[in-house]
């Protein structure tokens, strides 16, 4: 059986990679739905929805675990799942709130999402339910998306683009970004450049491991396997850029199914 990761688009493979690192044995699925992409520009219903196909795609496909690897769908439906399914479901927003919350000296946080992440304040109340007593600042900045989805997060010529979109953040003194939408750490570099070196900045994906590991555990989800787990990658959208994203980000070549 394997754990089941999902994403509007490429951003979940920033989620399963440290995931892979830390269990190398675990076979996984990854479902990228490029072509209803961007989720963050769409209703609650309609993410509801799109999650929720992926979810029995996922049980037809014997996975034991999911893993909301999209901050839009984990803010818009990681109760309803949970709510629904008969398999355990993580999001990556509570894991990402304690990281920041954990990181953060000064009490100035900064969260950087997609619009419908930020309009549900998911962040926000997540990490003030653990310190009321943290500023969180928050920026929609969906045009990261796109740029990482067209490929040109490698890019310096877009860095100046890139600082104009994160001005408003710049200004708060805040030394904890939060990269809270899973196609961000993507374009780190661009982004941590824009911020400045004594911004940290905050990969939900690297806490979410963490939560996987003791949700097996506390499932007493075994795996008693001591061979390298199977990966699928399965896309709505065009498999060749997927593809290229993947192994660029992965590091290893896979092969992917549309
Ligand atoms: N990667 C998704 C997230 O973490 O919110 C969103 C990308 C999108 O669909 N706009």
């Amino acid at each position: 059986r394997a754990i089941g990761f999902m994403d509007s688009g490429v951003g979940g493979l920033t989620v399963m990679k440290e995931v892979q690192k830390e269990l190398p044995n675990e076979n996984m699925i990854y479902f990228g739905d490029e072509l209803r992409l961007p989720y963050g520009e769409k209703t609650i219903e309609e993410i509801q929805s799109y999650s929720l196909q992926i979810a029995k795609f996922f049980l037809k496909n014997n996975v034991k675990l999911m893993v909301i690897a999209c901050n839009t769908a984990t803010a818009r439906s990681l109760d309803m799942l949970q709510g629904l399914l008969p398999i355990p479901v993580i999001g990556v927003i509570k894991p990402g709130s304690k990281l920041a919350v954990n990181s953060t000296k000064n009490k100035k946080i900064g969260v950087i999402a997609t619009s419908s992440t930020i309009n549900s304040n998911s962040y926000k109340n997540t990490i003030n339910k653990i310190d009321k007593e943290i500023h969180v600042y928050s920026l929609a900045c969906p045009e990261f998306v796109t740029m990482v989805e067209n490929e040109n997060y490698n890019d310096f010529e877009h860095q100046d683009k890139v600082k104009s979109i994160l001005k408003p953040i710049i200004n708060y003194n805040i030394d904890t970004l939060v990269l809270g939408c899973t196609h961000f750490p993507i374009m780190k570099t661009l982004i941590q450049n824009a911020m400045g070196k004594h911004v940290l900045l905050v990969d939900p994906g690297l806490a979410v491991t963490q939560s996987v590991e003791d949700v097996l555990k506390d499932n007493r989800i075994k795996n008693d396997s001591n061979k390298k787990g199977i990966t699928k990658f399965f896309t709505t959208g065009n498999a060749s850029s997927f593809r290229r994203i993947a192994e660029d980000w992965l590091d290893y070549s896979v092969n992917v199914s549309s």
